[in-house]
């Protein structure tokens, strides 16, 4: 299927309007290699190009992509947008990372958002989900954990900027993150990694590891606070939700409690976690419940036992978790084992009732290769599974998987392609949700080795693109990434609609403007320095090329705040605002308003200027602070 036979959406035609505004000379152009063809030939050309490649990877300048792609930037803390299939990377969403070029982490904005974790400038992002209405993606927001500072980050998808950032209390290191599917994402699930004591304060030792637990917890969406949180036994990884409403599903390691290596692995069996929603929701409203560390989270007790999970042995370690888009299956990646296990969702009920024993929820075990981490699935009953340590991705067909498990004679498995090198995640076009259409893979391979130009003992990784919509899978684009997508999703651009313009009343500066309220100053007319005490707060706007303030004064030691406001209601003029020898950066979009406070402790005349490009005498876009001594 090309790309034609996709409706464009809004931004599309928006897009192709602008074109013709601006460009009489390239549509003349176009016309005039147009006009000889005859439809036909058109048709027989596009048919013989079908017969070649099924799915084009080739997005010609000027054309858009059909997908939005969002990548984790693992230990570099940020999130990226790519377009899918060209694979171009469109923007970098700074989360949990400190941006000099945005200045996200530096202004007052991105601080409030911060809140507690504010002054920590680091993260390691791994799994960016973004929320769903009926098992669809709804464009309204990215979730994105921080392994690194146990924290969950929300993106707003109609800016692209991060408006919610919650550290998680009560566990340590976030990893496994997905949404609640059905009926909508009301929860955010995420498994704390590492167990700890409870309580961690201080009074434990290095020895009676007794007390250490790791905890499931779930996440209210829109108000970013922990609703619950469910203890087990074992370390969790990776976790999804069925389509149903009522499952979620944890992979859990380490069932040992081991404290080293040697330890953690030494029995032959671990498992998939299931949580009972209902169940949970009940237990909270019940107040059966206990809570630690002096806050005030519901934390249920979920393990072994418990009415609130099951827990189903599989091979030791598994890592992946991933639910079938047909909403029958979770797969549970086998790491250590060269196999996953299918559970069949429909079966939870009865192991939820006691009337099956938990492994009689496997349906199949199939062996796939050395490795297997991820599995990522089309549309048409295939399964894509990422075998870590062959360097390959697997094909299989889970139907004949489970008729293999009951003893017939069929080979489950269609195809195996080598990837370069040791791919993680793989994930296929809206594959997570019930529009997975089976047109794209991506494997997220952690090393490049030999793919690209040599660039020091660093290397890039390689993200591969890889076309699925024929019988065989086929490599078709080598994408160099840097530290590390752990994991990405694949968003058909009908799904999200980003606004041009900064709505004037957007909550994430509102607090600013209540601010300049306060102060009596209007930040879409007025130009102004206001003292209090110490404190200065100097009001500017801009409109390209100027700032509506040339010059401003104030006193050594004096906590200043400048709050600039984009005046420009066209889309794309971005303006900055750089303070000289004060680490003071800040993006101020079309219609927004940004603030940055900064202590003047240098005497004499300091040039602040605009350092996002927006118009001819953008480099004449400047002014003078004086510090007076
Ligand atoms: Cu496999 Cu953090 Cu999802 Cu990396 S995790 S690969
Ligand atoms: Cu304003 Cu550059």
């Amino acid at each position: 299927m090309s790309n034609e036979d996709t409706p464009v959406n809004e931004t599309q035609v928006e897009n192709e309007d602008r074109r013709k505004f601006f460009g009489k000379t390239a549509l003349l152009g176009a016309g005039a290699v147009a006009a000889p063809m005859t439809a036909t030939m058109f048709a027989s050309m596009a048919k013989a190009q079908a017969s070649e490649v099924a799915n084009s990877p080739v997005i010609h300048p000027g054309e858009l992509d059909e997908y939005y792609g969002f990548w984790s930037g693992g230990h570099s803390g940020e999130v990226r947008i790519l377009g899918i299939p060209s694979m171009r990377e469109l923007m970098r969403i700074p989360v949990f990372n400190t941006d000099s070029a945005t200045g996200w982490g530096l202004t007052d904005e991105s601080k409030r958002i911060k809140g507690d974790s504010a002054h920590l400038h680091a993260g390691d992002s791994h799994h960016p989900h973004m929320s769903m209405q009926d098992g669809r993606y709804d464009g309204k927001y990215v979730f994105i954990n921080d392994k690194a500072n146990t924290r969950v980050a929300r993106i707003r998808c109609d800016v692209m900027k991060t408006d919610k950032m919650l550290t998680v209390p009560n566990v340590q290191a976030i990893h496994g993150l997905r949404v609640q599917k059905v009926p909508y994402t009301k929860y955010v699930i995420c498994n704390g990694e590492f167990e700890i004591p409870m309580n961690n304060d201080g009074k434990s030792s290095l020895e009676d590891v007794s007390s250490y637990r790791s905890l499931f917890n779930v996440i209210d969406a829109e108000s970013m606070e922990v609703a619950f949180q469910v203890m087990v036994d074992g370390n969790l990884d990776n976790t999804d939700a069925d389509y149903d409403g009522k499952y979620f599903a944890s992979t859990c390691y380490n069932s040992e409690m081991g404290m080293n290596l040697g330890d953690m692995i030494s029995s032959e069996r671990d498992h998939v976690v299931v949580f009972n929603l209902p169940r949970c929701e009940a237990a909270v409203k019940a107040g059966k419940f206990k809570t630690y560390n002096g806050n005030s989270i519901p934390v249920l007790d979920g393990r072994k036992g418990s009415k609130l999970t099951r827990y189903i042995p599989v091979p030791k370690s598994p890592h992946g978790m991933n639910t079938s888009p047909n909403g029958k299956y979770f797969v549970a990646n086998g790491k250590l084992s060269p196999t996953v296990s299918v559970i069949e969702i429909a079966k939870l009920d009865d192991l939820f009732n006691d009337k099956i024993k938990p492994r009689d929820a496997i349906v199949a075990e199939p062996e796939l290769g050395l490795g297997p981490l991820h599995t990522a699935f089309d549309n048409k009953g295939y399964a894509y599974t990422t075998l870590f340590l062959d360097s390959q991705i697997a094909k299989w067909n889970v139907e004949d998987a489970i008729a293999a498990h009951n003893g017939k004679k069929v080979n489950y498995i269609r195809q195996k392609l080598d990837v370069h090198y040791q791919p993680g995640h793989n994930h296929t076009s809206a594959g997570e949700t019930r529009d997975a259409d089976g047109k794209w893979l991506i494997s997220l391979c952690k090393f490049s080795k030999d793919r690209f130009l040599p660039v020091g003992p660093l290397r890039p990784e390689n993200d591969q693109l890889i076309d699925i919509s024929g019988d065989e899978m086929k490599l078709v684009h080598d994408g160099p990434t840097f530290a590390e997508p752990h994991d990405c999703m694949i968003v058909h651009r009908s799904k999200v609609k980003p606004k041009k313009l900064w709505p004037r009343t957007d909550p994430i500066f509102a607090e600013t403007i209540a601010m300049a309220k306060r102060d009596g100053v209007d930040v879409y007319t007025d130009n102004k320095v206001i003292r209090d005490g110490k404190k200065v707060r100097v009001y500017m706007t801009s409109i390209a090329p100027t700032y509506g303030m040339n010059e401003f004064k104030v006193k050594l030691g004096d906590e200043v705040t400048v709050v600039v406001t984009n005046l420009d209601q066209v889309e794309d003029v971005t303006h900055g605002f750089c303070m000289t020898n004060h680490g003071v950066q800040m993006e101020i979009g079309p219609q927004a308003t940004a603030s940055i406070t900064f202590t003047a402790d240098k005497p004499g005349v300091q040039w602040y200027y605009c350092n996002w490009f927006c118009h001819a005498l953008h480099m004449e876009m400047r002014g003078r602070m004086l510090v007076e001594a």
